[in-house]
């Protein structure tokens, strides 16, 4: 750190900011997590001046043997993670890895199926405002309005009606497990193909703590930077037979060269996610979601789907009269990050939205456990209720700072950059 200190002290700076905010602020947006040391060292090394277009022992530049090297790894160890016949691990991002399958399996304005995003599904799966909802024609399922859990008579009705190429299963803010066995009734019922996007579960998928969708699907699409913990990035995975087509999709498809830092990144993440160490982070995490759900219904919060199998958690604002947009600023000031999201059936603008997200990776990461849910309950009820006192919240900030310095997870390298 020491030499951006003194070429670039306005980077360094946000980036020592960025550290102190991770390290002393509770971070509970789903989709991130806290990287390790090793995983950031991959990330910050020379592999990042390599252009290594093609695949290991095919590429088009001299010079490759030593990241090839790595992205065998990196493809050796997700195999083994999640048990598929091919893996792409070169997708710089969980879209990417979705359009290369929808671009390898589909033909622009075939009818694709996908969770309505204020059910829970992800931009990718069709919205309008994406490539998804521009290049196909979208038929969206949801949750059912009794239970908020996916309606699987809906969707093998708008299949029978629709004859989708694709069924796209997976979501961005569900909190509840995914039965596959019956989209894949529902697909080979309609003759479509199954993408399952587990992006956001897959650590729960590896440790065997949600239903692995690999057997039952054509295609299974991930990121690698959520419950998996590694760096940021996506992966595909699929049939044999789709092997080549994906391949050749992603490059020379979709993508150029490939990220070769980031795929040893990934490698050193798939390790780590090997271990038996991870299989326990991902029970703590599901028992602290669970913790932490119970918690919150305790202080009077509504939670979509009534709680959680999952790490994160739905709460619908709406009988406590705040906004999510409302909710997720108090919070900030308290030291407490979350997003505001939609909910099933909502009302109101994405940018406002009836719903708080909330996501326990990050906290487990560093070493929380059910007691400390307990807390977080406290406090976030407590900024909640305050909200519109500046200087509430900003003693609640104090406390989350204690607790935080309670878990450090970061400090050795925030003594670096001080120094
Ligand atoms: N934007 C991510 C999330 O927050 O869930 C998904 O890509």
């Amino acid at each position: 750190m020491s030499l951006l200190k003194g070429f670039d002290p306005e980077i360094y700076e946000a980036i020592r900011l960025e550290t102190e905010r991770l390290e002393y602020k509770l971070e509970l947006i789903a989709s991130e997590n806290m990287v390790s040391e090793t995983v950031l060292e991959a990330v910050g090394s020379v592999l990042t001046n390599k252009y290594a277009e093609g695949y290991p022992g095919r590429r088009y530049y001299g010079g490759c043997e030593y990241v090839d090297i790595a992205e065998r790894l990196a493809i050796e160890r997700a195999k083994e993670l999640f048990g598929c016949d091919h893996v792409n691990v070169q997708p710089h991002s969980g879209s990417q890895a979705n359009m290369a399958v929808y671009f390898s399996a589909l033909k622009p304005g075939d009818t694709i199926m996908g969770m309505d995003l204020s059910h829970g599904g992800h931009l990718s799966h069709g919205s309008p405002v994406n490539f998804s909802g521009q290049f196909f024609n979208v038929v969206f399922y949801g949750v059912s309005k009794q239970d908020q859990r996916i309606d699987m008579d809906q969707v093998m009705d708008l299949a029978k009606k629709h004859r989708p190429a694709m069924i796209v299963v997976g979501a961005s803010a569900y909190p509840r497990t995914i039965d596959f066995a019956p989209f894949r009734e529902v697909a080979d019922t309609v003759g479509a193909k199954i993408m399952v996007d587990i992006a956001h579960i897959a650590g729960l998928v590896v440790a065997g703590l949600h239903p692995n969708p690999v057997p039952v699907a054509e295609f299974v699409t991930t990121t690698t930077h959520k419950t998996l913990r590694g760096p940021r990035g996506g992966v595909i995975m699929c049939r044999e037979e789709f092997a080549k087509a994906i391949d050749k999709m992603v490059f020379p498809g979709i993508q150029g060269g490939p990220l070769m830092h980031i795929i040893a990144a990934k490698a050193v993440s798939f390790k780590e996610a090997l271990s038996p160490d991870f299989k326990a982070y991902q029970g703590q995490i599901v028992k602290n979601a669970r913790e932490l759900a119970g918690a919150l219904t305790d202080r009077g919060y509504e939670l979509v789907s009534g709680g959680t199998d999952t790490h994160l958690i739905l709460v619908d604002l709406t009988e406590k009269g705040i906004t999510g947009k409302e909710a997720e600023e108090a919070l900030v000031k308290a030291g407490i990050t979350v997003n505001k999201n939609t909910i099933p059936f909502e009302t109101r603008s994405p940018f406002v939205t009836s719903g708080i997200r909330i996501g326990v990776p990050a906290v487990t990461t560093r070493g929380m456990k059910e007691a400390e849910m307990r807390l977080i309950a406290d406090l976030i009820d407590r900024g909640i209720k305050v909200r519109e006192d500046e200087q509430a919240l900003s003693k609640i900030k104090g406390e989350v700072k204690e607790l935080c310095l309670s878990f450090p997870f970061y400090g050795e390298r925030l003594k670096t950059i001080h120094a």
